[in-house]
C-alpha cells in the first residue's frame, strides 16, 4: 500500500516527458475530467442517435470548459455533414444537419482545448471539402497488407464475427477525430472470397462497429466474382445473367450493411479481370456494377490505373484509356486517380486525366503507406506532396482548375465528392510503423475535410496532439517534418527522376535494375535512360510527347527545357550532362549537390531530434532516434548507388565539396533485401 503511494508520488513529480508512450493513442490522448468538473457544466443534446450520443459522451468525458448545447437542426441543411459553433454568452451552442456533424464538433472542441487554443469567444463554420473521405486498405483476407508496413492487418478475419478487437472501435473513433468517413476493408487486388456470405457476415460486424463514428464501409471487388464464387461460366458486363448476378449479391450486401458505401474496384490493371476480358469498355464494366448499386444510393469507385507493356508511355496510358471515355458512365460511377500519372512516385506531375474529362466526375487517390518513401523507417511528412496535387492548376476550365476544385464538387455540383488515399495502418501498437507516419493520416484526414489548410498548420496541430504544446518542440519538429519530403526526394529522385527502385521491393536504389524477359515498364532504365548523352525521360514532342496531354500553357512550359520546372526537369526531359541549369551548375554537379544535400538534410533530422531528449517520452524518443539513424544509413546508400551508377554514364567527377562515396558501386549492385513483392 505504501509503496503504491510513493510510486504514485513520483509518477507524479515526473515531467510529462518522461513517462513513456507507446504511440497507440494517436491525436487522442485526452485525460478525462475529474468528477468535480463533469459536474460543474451540463452536455445536452436534442438528439437520440447513437452518433449525437457519442459527440455527448466524448465532450462529458473530456470537456474542461463551460457547459455545450448540441443541436441537429433539420433546416440547417446547407451545413451538410459540418457544423457551426457559437460561444456568446458563457453557453457553447453546437448546431449540426446530421448527427455526424455534432460528433466533428465535439473533437472540433477538444483539439482545440487540448492544443490550449480556446479563446474567449468561439465562432466556427465547418463544412467538410469532399463528401466522401475514405481510406483504401490493401488488406488481404490472410491478413498479410500489400504495401503495408506496420504488421499484420488490423482485420481478424478468421476472429471475426465473433470476436471484436477493442481496435476497430479506436481505428473508427481516431478517424472519426479528424473527418474521415468511409473505408475500404480490402484489397484492390480483391479477393472475390470478400463477396462470400462467410465474409459478408464478418463485414457487417466492422460495418456495426464503425456506424456510430459515421464511418461507412465499401469492400473492393473482383471482376470475376461470379464466375469465381458461383461458377459462372463468365463475367461479361453485357449478359443478364451476370447482370443479375451482381444485382443479388448487391441486394445480399445491403441487407446486412444497410448504409453500404459502395463498391472500389481495379480492372484490367496488373493483371486483374475487367470488362475488357470480354472486348467491353471500362464504362460498360463500371455501369453495371452502378446499376446494381443504385437503387442502395451505392457508389462505384473506378480506378484509372491502367497500363500495359506496349510501345506506349506509361505515363500517357490512363489518359489514353479514359478521355474517350468522358460522358459514358452512370452518375454514381467516380473515376478514382492516382495523383501522378506512374505511382506515387516521391515526386510526379499530376496525372493529366485531372480536368481531362469534363462529364466525368473524378476523385483523387493518394498513398499514405510509403510503398516509394521509404516504407515506415523514413520520417518523410506527406501533407506538402498531397497540397501539390490539390494545388496544381490542371487549366481544364480556364485559370484556376486545380485539381481540388475539379474533384472537390465545383465542377460536378450535383454529384457526390470523394477523396482517398491507401492506409498506412497495421497492428502494430503505433498503428503505423514510424511514429511520424501517423502525421500521414492525420493530414490526409485533415486535407480531406478542408483542403485549404497548410501543411504546416496540419503539422503543428498533430504535434500538439501527439506530442507536447512545448513551442521549444513544436517549431524545430515542424520545420524538420515540412523539409522531409523534399530531403526524400533529393537523396532519392531529385530533378524530376522517378521509378529506379529495386525491383523486388521498392525500398532501395537499383537505377541498373534489369531483368531478362520481364516488363519494360517494371525496369528503372525505362525511366531514367542515362546514356552518354545525359539523362531522363523524353516526354516531349520529340519524345513520348505525354506533354500533350496537359492543358495550355501547361504544355508548353513541361515542354521546354527552359520553362520545363526544375523539380520535374528529368520527368519531361532527356538532359545533356552538362547542360547548364539555372544554378548556373552543369546538370551532373546539380544532381550530385542535391544527392549530397538530402544526405546533409537527413543528418540534420538526427541532430534537431537528438536536441529535444528531454521534451519527449523515452520510448517515442528512443524509436524515432533509431528510425532517423536508418534513415540517414539509406540516403548515403541512395546517392552512392545514384552517382556512381549514373557517373559510368556521365563520365565526370563528383565536385570535390561533396561527400565521397563509401560504397563501391559493385557491392552495393550486390545487395539484395529479402523482402519479396515485385513491380
Ligand atoms: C495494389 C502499385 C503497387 C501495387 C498496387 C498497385 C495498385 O503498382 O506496387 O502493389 O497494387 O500499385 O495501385 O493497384
Amino acid at each position: 500500500m505504501f509503496g503504491v503511494r510513493i510510486y504514485t508520488i513520483l509518477f507524479l513529480l515526473l515531467p510529462l516527458s518522461a513517462i513513456s508512450e507507446d504511440g497507440s493513442q494517436l491525436w487522442l490522448r485526452y485525460r478525462p475530467v475529474s468528477a468535480e468538473v463533469a459536474k460543474s457544466r451540463t452536455i445536452h443534446v436534442n438528439n437520440k442517435h447513437e452518433t449525437a450520443l457519442l459527440a455527448r459522451q466524448e465532450l462529458d468525458t473530456y470537456w474542461k470548459g463551460s457547459s455545450i448545447e448540441l443541436k441537429v437542426q433539420k433546416k440547417e441543411a446547407k451545413l451538410k455533414q459540418g457544423y457551426r459553433i457559437d460561444s456568446s454568452g458563457g453557453t457553447i451552442r453546437v448546431i449540426a444537419f446530421q448527427p455526424v456533424g455534432l460528433l466533428y464538433a465535439a473533437y472540433h472542441l477538444l483539439r482545440l482545448q487540448e492544443m490550449t487554443m480556446l479563446g474567449d469567444e468561439l465562432r466556427v463554420e465547418e463544412i467538410p471539402s469532399y463528401d466522401v473521405r475514405i481510406l483504401n486498405h490493401w488488406d488481404n483476407l490472410d491478413g498479410t497488407i500489400e504495401r503495408g508496413y506496420a504488421g499484420r492487418s488490423l482485420w481478424k478475419w478468421a476472429e471475426l464475427p465473433h470476436t471484436i478487437s477493442p481496435r476497430y472501435a479506436a481505428y473508427a473513433r481516431a478517424n472519426a477525430a479528424i473527418g474521415i468517413n468511409a473505408t475500404v476493408l480490402n484489397n484492390v487486388n480483391a479477393s472475390p472470397q470478400i463477396l462470400d456470405a462467410v465474409y459478408l457476415e464478418k463485414v457487417k460486424a466492422l460495418a456495426d462497429v464503425f456506424r456510430p463514428y459515421g464511418i461507412r464501409v465499401y469492400l473492393s471487388v473482383n471482376f470475376s466474382s461470379p464466375v469465381v464464387l458461383d461458377g459462372m461460366a463468365d463475367a461479361d458486363p453485357a449478359r443478364k445473367e451476370v447482370q443479375d448476378w451482381w444485382k443479388k449479391k448487391v441486394k445480399q450486401v445491403y441487407a446486412l450493411v444497410p448504409d453500404f458505401g459502395g463498391f472500389l474496384v481495379k480492372a484490367n490493371s496488373e493483371g486483374q479481370p475487367g470488362p475488357q476480358d470480354y472486348g467491353r469498355t471500362h464504362a460498360q464494366g463500371a455501369n453495371m456494377l452502378a446499376d446494381a448499386l443504385k437503387p442502395y444510393g451505392g457508389l462505384v469507385m473506378w480506378r484509372a490505373f491502367v497500363y500495359n507493356p506496349t510501345s506506349e508511355d506509361r505515363a500517357k496510358q490512363a489518359y489514353l484509356e479514359f478521355v474517350p471515355l468522358d460522358g459514358q458512365f452512370r452518375d454514381n460511377v467516380i473515376l478514382q486517380i492516382k495523383n501522378g500519372p506512374i505511382d506515387f512516385q516521391p515526386r510526379e506531375p499530376f496525372n493529366p486525366l485531372f480536368g481531362a474529362m469534363q462529364k466525368t466526375p473524378q476523385m483523387l487517390e493518394f498513398q499514405i503507406t510509403q510503398e516509394y518513401l521509404g516504407f515506415s523507417n523514413h520520417l518523410a511528412y506527406l501533407a506538402p506532396l498531397f497540397k501539390e496535387t490539390l494545388d496544381s492548376d490542371t487549366y481544364g476550365r480556364g485559370v484556376g482548375s486545380t485539381v481540388a476544385r475539379v474533384t472537390d464538387g465545383t465542377w460536378h455540383p450535383s454529384g457526390i465528392s470523394a477523396i482517398a488515399a491507401v492506409a498506412n495502418i497495421g497492428e502494430d501498437s503505433n498503428w503505423t510503423g514510424h511514429h511520424f507516419a501517423q502525421a500521414n493520416w492525420y493530414a490526409f484526414g485533415r486535407l480531406a475535410w478542408k483542403h485549404q489548410l497548410s501543411s504546416e498548420q496540419i503539422a503543428q496541430e498533430w504535434l500538439k496532439l501527439t506530442f507536447s504544446n512545448d513551442e521549444q518542440f513544436v517549431r524545430p519538429v515542424t520545420e524538420m517534418m515540412m523539409d522531409s519530403r523534399e530531403a526524400l526526394v533529393n537523396y532519392m529522385m531529385p530533378l524530376g527522376l522517378h521509378h529506379i527502385f529495386a525491383f523486388d521491393h521498392h525500398y532501395g536504389p537499383e537505377p541498373w535494375g534489369d531483368r531478362k524477359g520481364g516488363r519494360p515498364d517494371w525496369m528503372p532504365w525505362y525511366y531514367h535512360n542515362a546514356d552518354s548523352i545525359g539523362v531522363g525521360f523524353d516526354r516531349t514532342a520529340t519524345g513520348s510527347n505525354a506533354v500533350a496531354q496537359y492543358r495550355p500553357p501547361l504544355d508548353k512550359r513541361y515542354g521546354d527545357l527552359v520553362s520545363c520546372p526544375e523539380n520535374l526537369l528529368l520527368w519531361f526531359h532527356h538532359v545533356p550532362w552538362d547542360y547548364r541549369m539555372r544554378s548556373g551548375q552543369t546538370l551532373w554537379d546539380e544532381l550530385c549537390g542535391r544527392y549530397d544535400s538530402g544526405v546533409q538534410q537527413a543528418r540534420e533530422f538526427q541532430k534537431v531530434w537528438d536536441r529535444l531528449e528531454n521534451k519527449v517520452d523515452p520510448q517515442r524518443f528512443n524509436e524515432v532516434q533509431s528510425k532517423l539513424k536508418i534513415q540517414t544509413k539509406d540516403a548515403v546508400w541512395w546517392k552512392d548507388a545514384c552517382l556512381l551508377y549514373f557517373q559510368t554514364f556521365s563520365k565526370m567527377r563528383i565536385p570535390e565539396h561533396i561527400e565521397r562515396p563509401v560504397h563501391e558501386l559493385e557491392d552495393l549492385k550486390r545487395i539484395k533485401l529479402n523482402m519479396k513483392h515485385h513491380n
